[in-house]
């Protein structure tokens, strides 16, 4: 089959920042000369006492150390908000769009510096200082950019937990991090349906304790729970200090944030990142990934509670002065046109959304999406899977109208800004590739014994040298961090996932290469997913893998061994099911589970995941090796056993 490739349109290559032999050029200079390049950049922010030191990193077995900017100082918050008064105090930073149609706000910065300094002084009246831990569990509400920002502000190190994870998942996370605050609202509103935020703290912290304060954000109204002295209504706290607040002064290798993401063994990992090189990174994608100019909406469907929404919701675009759309709803509510009516609504230009939703939306047909003008769009974005070709070319086609080209942002929690995608000026398109690396980067392809590969070839992705973005360590464990990304290939920073160049030195992302699966863009350890099955009383033992699913891309397939006499029934599937949405969240929640009376295990007892995969993906024929199984025949029962898709 030819492959098909988009020229880069002949306006975008004069207007946009950078066109191709432009892009040569600065790409070059940054892999050669990497010092040289980064000083240049790292001035695109403001520094309150410019470094002079630019990069000091060694990736060496049991040292792996990371610093950029290390004597340089300076703050988020001010880069965000602070810097841009004088020039843009009237510009809508932030559009805030409410679930309910009806409901929209716009926030100017002198607006949005207003309230980050009252919700700084609200957090300084309850003892937060430089380097304390923060929790963040909010919806899609602009108080949740004015806490990560008031965080910042104070040099608070902020850790986001999404909204839909359980209590069990956030109390592992506030007791990982010792937070001793935690901020929420009283419940979250997604698709019309109410989410009990603050009922869910009030568990987490019945489970591990340790928290001092939380302050709550009224959203709904709803009559929750106050712990007399431990709880306070923002609102209230807020209406009694003033809305100026300084802002410290940061270390560039001082934290800014903790996010934790799933690895394939154990619990999740805190990825720790910090303040200069973070700030830098992703204000410099975001400005040249996405072409950003002055004046243009930009919209990021993500979640904050993603480092998406960190990245490109908030900080990429405010330190570019830009006008960011925060969305508190889902694509399907009340109907499938909301995300391109909230496109005509707010005139958005460029838009950045994952490949789930676009699958899903496909599914519903062209008429939502033809009913709607979207003339104001100018550039797509994807981000978070691969993106299958059909659902690019729809994206292109029909949301797109076939003038808006598409960058596909391959980049992670750890990476903290992207690292391979289309500059859209520049790079000619193929639908499902991630095209070439941004500045900086440099991505080598290996084998499974670690030899570089060259030229068109297919192998593990690994980043050879350090980028600005990079995360620092595991908040607390840095052997830990050593061990999951620079131990595989010694030497440079293995991504976990698999990848092939093409003739043109294109990169494809064809998906993990760990037990982490991406289920709708969201990234899970199937290690996780088993461990909250086996914590219930009739499990044994239980296996998790990913298979294809056509909307969420991969959907979660379990292997379930009963205790000895329980019976396997439909409704203990059922209960299974419901059981792990309330020990993870419902993006956890298997799509299949199978009762497998024995799991395929090497005589060494080891399960043989392999098999379960090509089991779950109906590959029954290509099962290879199974000579090494404890007892061959488990296979066949698995087989005639297997749960059916649809
Ligand atoms: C930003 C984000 C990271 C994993 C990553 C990869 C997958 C993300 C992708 C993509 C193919 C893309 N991934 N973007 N795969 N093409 N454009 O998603 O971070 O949640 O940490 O997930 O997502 O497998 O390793 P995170």
């Amino acid at each position: 089959m030819q492959e098909k490739v988009y020229e880069v349109p002949a306006d975008w290559a004069k207007r946009a920042y950078v066109d191709e032999a432009r892009y040569n050029e600065m790409y070059e200079a940054s892999i050669r000369d990497p010092e040289a390049f980064w000083d240049e950049h790292g001035r695109r922010i403001d520094w309150f006492t410019p470094y002079e030191k630019v990069k000091n990193v060694s990736y060496a077995p049991g040292e792996v150390s990371i610093r950029w900017f290390e004597d340089g100082v300076t703050n988020v918050a001010y880069n965000c908000i602070d810097r841009h008064l004088e020039t843009r105090g009237d510009q809508t930073a932030i559009i805030w769009e409410g679930d309910d149609p009806s409901e929209s706000r716009l926030i100017t910065y002198r607006e949005l510096h207003d309230e980050v300094c009252r919700f700084a002084n609200v957090l300084r009246n309850r003892g937060v200082e430089k380097g304390d831990r923060v929790t963040i569990y909010m919806p899609m509400i602009p108080e949740a950019a004015f806490a990560m920002l008031a965080c910042a502000r104070l040099g608070a190190i902020h850790s986001v937990v999404f909204g839909g994870f359980s209590p069990d998942s956030l109390a592992g996370r506030i007791e990982d991090c010792a937070s001793k605050v935690v901020i929420t609202a009283d419940e979250g509103l997604r698709g019309g349906r109410k989410v009990p935020l603050k009922a869910n703290v009030d568990a987490a912290i019945a489970k591990v304790g340790g928290v001092d304060h939380v302050v709550v954000v009224r959203r709904t109204g709803a009559d929750v729970a106050m712990e007399p002295g431990r709880d306070v209504w923002y609102h209230e706290a807020a209406a009694l200090v003033t809305s100026e607040c300084p802002c410290e002064p940061m270390e560039a290798e001082d934290p800014l944030f903790i996010l934790y993401t799933s690895g394939s063994t154990g619990k999740p990992k805190g990825v720790l990142h910090t303040t200069g090189g973070y700030l830098v990174y992703a204000s410099m994608t975001h400005q040249y990934v996405f072409d950003y100019h002055d004046g243009d909406i930009f919209w990021c469907t993500a979640d904050v509670g993603w480092v998406t929404g960190h990245s490109y919701i908030l900080y990429g675009p405010l330190a570019n002065g830009a006008t960011t759309l925060m969305f508190e709803g889902v694509p399907n509510y009340p109907d499938n046109s909301r995300f391109w009516r909230v496109i005509d609504k707010h005139q958005v230009n460029i838009f950045y959304t994952a490949p789930t939703a676009i699958r899903a939306l496909m599914q519903a047909g062209d008429e939502p999406v033809k009913k709607t003008s979207r003339t104001s769009l100018r550039l797509l974005g994807s981000v978070g899977e691969p993106i299958n070709p059909e659902a690019w070319e729809w994206y292109y086609r029909v949301v797109g109208d076939g003038r808006c080209p598409i960058v596909d942002t391959w980049w992670q929690t750890e990476t903290g800004g992207i690292l391979i995608s289309p500059l859209p000026g520049a790079i000619a398109l193929k639908p499902g590739s991630a095209t070439r690396p941004f500045f900086g980067i440099r991505p080598e392809i290996v084998d499974a014994e670690g030899k570089v590969l060259e030229g068109a070839t297919e192998g593990n992705l690994c980043i050879a040298d350090s980028w600005p973005g990079q995360m620092r360590t595991v908040y607390g464990d840095h052997q830990r961090f050593m061990d999951t990304y620079f131990s595989t290939y010694p030497g440079k920073y293995f991504t976990g996932d698999g990848c092939r160049r093409d003739a043109d030195g294109y990169y494809w992302i064809t998906g993990r290469v760990d037990d982490v699966i991406n289920v709708s863009g969201h990234r899970m350890g199937t290690a996780e997913v088993e461990s909250a099955l086996v914590a219930h009383a009739k499990v044994s033992e239980a296996a998790v893998v990913g298979y294809p699913h056509d909307i969420k891309g991969q959907g979660i397939y379990a292997y379930v061994t009963l205790m000895a006499g329980v019976e396997p029934t439909e409704e203990l599937r059922k209960e299974l099911v419901q059981w792990v949405r309330k020990e993870i969240g419902p993006i956890a929640s298997p799509d299949l589970v199978q009762f497998a009376p024995n799991l395929p295990k090497t005589r060494s007892g080891k399960i043989m995941r392999r098999i379960l995969r090509k089991i779950a993906e109906d590959e029954f024929s290509n099962l290879g090796d199974t000579s090494t199984l404890a007892d061959p025949s488990v296979v066949d029962d698995l087989i005639h056993n297997r749960q059916n898709k649809r």
